[in-house]
């Protein structure tokens, strides 16, 4: 059945919808079927995204007709089509009256993903107007939280250099925190790998106390302070909390140095909210494996790693993984900058909305899959800004020296392209960026050939 005339109404004007501050507005990729037309697809979008099913039933009335959502753009060549949503239709909290990214997933990215009538369907941008923006939490903690515990100004406070405890999986308790201590000699931040939880060759309850203990060490050993993000991923609420405050307890004055890691991707918009809301004090660590099955840009289906980020920053993550724009071993663009810019900026482009976010905390970048010393400056120069936490595991303990030398040549890293300076003339002055050539020496003959005779190294 042709709803077209009920669900669209190309007549819309976009920047009116903005001023009206009345929809949530959504860029879709879409291509319908075999056999089924352009508009006709598109308006049973809107139909199932919102009031309507694939015949009229009897029982809506005209206040119903009130909320459609309604296709207001379509662009059958490119295969693009919008939809505006008005607010109305979106789920409130009965506790406080905000809102949930749970309720505009089950809209905006629900039972139409799996429509017959539709071949592709994928949503790569949505603008959300200030009387929604408004009712999320956004974050709570930030990266200038962060730049603080460190001793740096919160402002413009530089380059995190972090790791993953590497193997992802394997170590015994005692291993572990060794892992951990020799990485803090040299970096800031730390974090459990996303499969770490409590193994039962690895139970939370011992390790955690030694983890503590390494970081307390390192800060001793180094006159810095040094940062955890503990993971407290769980199907269950009450497991997560329990977690959780077994974390806090155990760094007990230490605790500000503690983020939470939450897989919020298999995890869901519950458990990221969670955490925002059990434990405000605690920077939110938001990592999303399993995320490629619906954004990589080989799914027809699902929507955007750039809406996954943006989504978060309205569930209040502090930080979440965004990708390393091609410099890494993950699937990424040059121009997924635009990703780190919409979570960190106050006001940013999208592929196809503008987003102003009133003032709402940043989300900060978190960069991270396959980086290393050698890496970073050409990332760096692409993002414009080092302002990042960079999580580098095999960059760090696969440096031929030590953890301690993978961070130290981490932070090096950010420093030569800071300086503007030439990568090889600036390792021949910093051991430890200079022995990250000979640690991956792969990456060294692609990114800086010639790097062995003008840094004298003959093996
Ligand atoms: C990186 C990592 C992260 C990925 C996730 C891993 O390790 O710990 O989970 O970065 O991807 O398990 O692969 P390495 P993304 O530093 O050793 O590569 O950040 O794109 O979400
Ligand atoms: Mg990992």
């Amino acid at each position: 059945m042709d709803q077209s005339n009920r669900y669209a109404d190309l007549s819309l004007k976009e920047e009116d919808l903005i001023k009206g501050d009345r929809h949530i507005l959504v860029a879709y990729h879409m291509q319908p079927a075999t056999g089924y037309g352009y508009l006709e697809t598109a308006a049973h979008i809107a139909a199932e995204s919102s009031t309507g099913t694939n015949v009229e039933v009897c029982t809506t009335d005209d206040f119903t007709k009130g909320v459609d959502a309604l296709v207001y753009f379509i662009d059958e060549a490119k295969g693009v089509m919008k939809v505006a949503y008005p607010i109305e239709l979106f789920d409130r909290n009965v506790t406080d009256g905000r809102a949930m990214i749970v309720s505009f997933l089950t809209l905006a990215i629900g039972n139409n993903q799996g429509q017959g009538d539709v071949k592709c369907l994928k949503m790569h941008d949505f603008y959300v107007p200030w009387s929604m923006l408004r009712l999320f939490d956004g974050p709570s903690k930030d990266i200038t939280d962060m730049w603080d515990i460190l001793g740096r100004p919160r402002v413009d406070g530089g380059y995190i250099a972090g790791t993953i405890i590497k193997p992802k999986l394997g170590l015994r308790p005692e291993p572990f925190a060794k892992a951990a201590y020799q990485f803090w000699l040299g970096g800031d931040f730390i974090k459990n790998d996303e499969p770490q939880g409590n193994q039962t060759f690895c139970p939370t309850k011992k390790v955690i106390p030694l983890v503590y203990d390494a970081m307390k060490r390192a800060m001793d050993e180094t006159g810095q302070a040094k940062l955890f993000s503990a993971n407290i991923t769980a199907d269950d609420h009450y497991e997560m909390l329990a977690r959780a405050d077994y974390i806090l307890e155990t760094f007990g004055p230490d605790a500000n140095k503690v983020a939470f890691l939450v897989d919020g991707y298999v995890g869901g918009p519950g458990m990221v909210t969670t955490a925002r809301r059990q434990y405000p004090d605690q920077y939110l660590h938001y990592h999303r494996a399993g995320h490629g099955a619906v954004t990589s840009p080989s799914a027809l289906r699902g929507y955007t790693a750039f809406v996954l980020s943006k989504m978060s920053r309205l569930q209040g993550a502090s930080g979440i993984h965004v990708g390393t724009m091609g410099y890494g071993k993950m699937e990424g663009e040059n121009d997924d900058r635009n990703i780190a810019y919409m979570i960190e900026r106050d006001s940013a482009d999208g592929p196809y909305y503008h987003q102003e976010w009133h003032g709402m905390k940043p989300t900060t970048p978190i960069i991270s899959g396959g980086m290393n010393a050698l890496r970073l400056p050409g990332f760096f120069e692409n993002l414009g800004h080092g302002n990042v936490i960079n999580t580098s595991g095999g960059g760090s303990y696969g440096h031929i020296d030590s953890p301690a030398a993978g961070a130290i040549s981490l932070r090096q890293s950010f420093e030569c392209w800071k300086a503007g300076a030439d990568p090889i003339e600036f390792a021949k002055e910093h051991k430890e960026f200079a022995r990250a050539f000979e640690s991956f020496p792969g990456d060294a003959d692609k990114l800086y050939p010639g790097w062995r005779e003008k840094l004298g190294v003959h093996k």
